[in-house]
C-alpha cells in the first residue's frame, strides 16, 4: 500500500516524507527551528540553548543558588545531600538529565544519589520515594509516575522536611514541590499536532500513541495535541492508545491501528518508548513511507529513526537543563534564599535536514555523561 504524497507533504528521492527547518519554523510560527515556548511563569528565558557541561543559559535560577557561592567563600552546596528519583531507569531523557543533575552538583558543592524504578509505575517507584525519605536527605529531586498515587510519599518527605523538587512530572497536589521544571508539554502537543498535520497535507487520519494515562508530562502532550488538531477540519482523530510505555506494545498498537485503519496518515508518539516502538511497527508492516510519524524525546534509536526517514521529526525537551535547575533549586530551598516555583522549559524539533545543526545535535539525549 503506497498512497500518494498530498499537497502539502514533500517527498524525497525515495519517496519518503521529510520534513524541513523551513517548514519547521512555518508551523510553529517562529523565526529559526528553535521552537521559543517559554511561558512568563517565572522569570526565565531559556531561548538561548544551554552548552553541555555548563549552567543553562539565563535561567533565573542565577541569583537564587549562584548569588550564595561568594558570601562565605564556599560553595553554596557544601554539605548538601540531594536523592534524583528518575522516573525509569535506563530511559535517555532521565540519563541526560542526571549529567544536568550531577554538573551542577559538582559546580556547587553538592553530592548526589540517584536511583529509579524499572518500569514506569507507582508502584514501583513509591517505594524507593519512601526508601529515600527514610534515609533523610537535604533534597529530593523525583520525576513521579503518577498525578495521584505519588502524592502520598512525596508529602510524607516534605512532612520529615525534606526539600521536594519536581523535575519532568508533576502530581495534581499543588502543595507538593518546591518548584517544578518542566517541559511546556501541551505547548509540546501543539507543535507535534502542526507538525503532524502539514506531513500530511492538512488533511487525513491521525492518532496518538502515548504512555499509560495519570502522567503529567504526557498527559498534557495529548491534551495540547488534542486541541490543536481540532482546528484542521480536514482531519479526523481517531483517538489515542496507551504503550505502557513499553517499545513492543507501541508496535502492536500501530500494527493493530493500521489494519483497522489501513487509511492511517500519520501518528503523535508522545514519548521516547512509544515513538521507538510505533516507527518499529511502520517498518515492520513496511508502511513507513505511507504513515508520517512525530515522536516526542530524542534518544539514540529515535534518532537512527529520523535518520532513516521512518519518523519525520521529533520534540526534543531540555532533560540537561531540567536536571540542572533542579540542583539550583534544591540548593536554593535548602540554603533559605528564594525558589522559583515553576520553571517551564523549552524544546527544539529534529529533523532529518537539522540533525547535525548545533542548535539540535547538542539536545539529542545521552546514553551516558561525559
Ligand atoms: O518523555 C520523557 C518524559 O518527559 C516523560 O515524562 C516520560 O517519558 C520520557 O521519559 C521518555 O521516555
Amino acid at each position: 500500500m503506497t498512497r500518494q504524497a498530498t499537497s502539502g507533504q514533500r517527498t524525497t528521492g525515495s519517496g519518503r516524507r521529510r520534513w524541513s527547518a523551513v517548514a519547521a519554523a512555518t508551523a510553529f510560527g517562529v523565526s529559526g527551528v528553535v521552537a521559543a515556548t517559554n511561558v512568563a511563569v517565572a522569570s526565565t528565558d531559556t531561548t538561548e540553548p544551554a552548552a553541555e557541561g555548563s549552567a543553562p543559559a539565563d535561567t533565573a535560577a542565577e541569583g537564587t543558588a549562584a548569588e550564595g557561592t561568594a558570601a562565605g567563600g564556599s560553595l553554596p552546596g557544601e554539605g548538601i545531600e540531594i536523592s534524583f528519583i528518575q522516573g525509569v531507569i535506563g530511559d535517555g531523557f532521565y540519563i541526560s538529565m542526571e549529567c544536568g543533575v550531577q554538573d551542577a552538583a559538582d559546580a556547587l558543592g553538592a553530592s548526589v544519589n540517584v536511583q529509579g524504578p524499572d518500569a514506569f509505575d507507582a508502584t514501583l517507584q513509591n517505594p524507593i520515594i519512601d526508601a529515600v525519605v527514610a534515609s533523610g536527605p537535604d533534597a529530593i529531586l523525583v520525576a513521579p509516575n503518577d498525578v495521584e498515587a505519588s502524592a502520598g510519599p512525596l508529602q510524607r518527605a516534605q512532612e520529615e522536611g525534606i526539600e521536594v523538587i519536581l523535575v519532568d512530572t508533576t502530581v495534581n497536589d499543588e502543595s507538593i514541590g518546591r518548584s517544578r521544571i518542566a517541559s511546556d508539554n501541551f505547548q509540546g502537543g501543539v507543535t507535534a499536532a502542526d507538525a503532524l498535520a502539514e506531513l500530511i497535507g492538512e488533511e487525513g487520519k491521525v492518532m496518538v500513541i502515548s504512555v499509560n494515562p495519570g502522567i503529567s508530562s504526557t498527559d498534557a502532550r495529548q491534551a495540547g495535541f488534542e486541541e490543536q488538531i481540532a482546528t484542521y477540519p480536514d482531519i479526523e482523530y481517531i483517538g489515542t492508545e496507551f504503550s505502557n510505555n513499553e517499545p513492543a506494545r507501541a508496535a502492536e498498537i500501530l500494527t493493530a491501528a493500521l489494519a483497522a485503519n489501513p487509511d492511517l496518515n500519520g501518528v503523535f508518539a508522545a514519548n521516547l518508548f512509544s515513538a521507538q516502538g510505533t516507527a518499529t511497527g511502520l517498518v515492520q508492516a513496511g508502511a513507513q513511507d505511507d504513515v508520517a510519524v512525530v515522536g516526542f524525546d530524542a534518544g539514540a534509536a529515535q534518532v537512527e529513526q529520523l535518520e532513516a526517514g521512518d519518523v519525520q521529526a521529533l520534540v526534543v525537551q531540555k532533560p540537561y537543563d531540567i536536571g540542572y535547575q533542579g540542583v539550583e533549586q534544591a540548593i536554593a530551598a535548602v540554603n533559605g534564599d528564594e525558589v522559583i516555583p515553576e520553571i517551564p522549559t523549552d524544546f527544539v524539533v529534529a529533523t532529518a535536514d537539522n540533525l547535525e545543526d548545533p542548535e539540535i545535535n547538542q539536545f539529542l539525549y545521552k546514553e551516558e555523561c561525559d
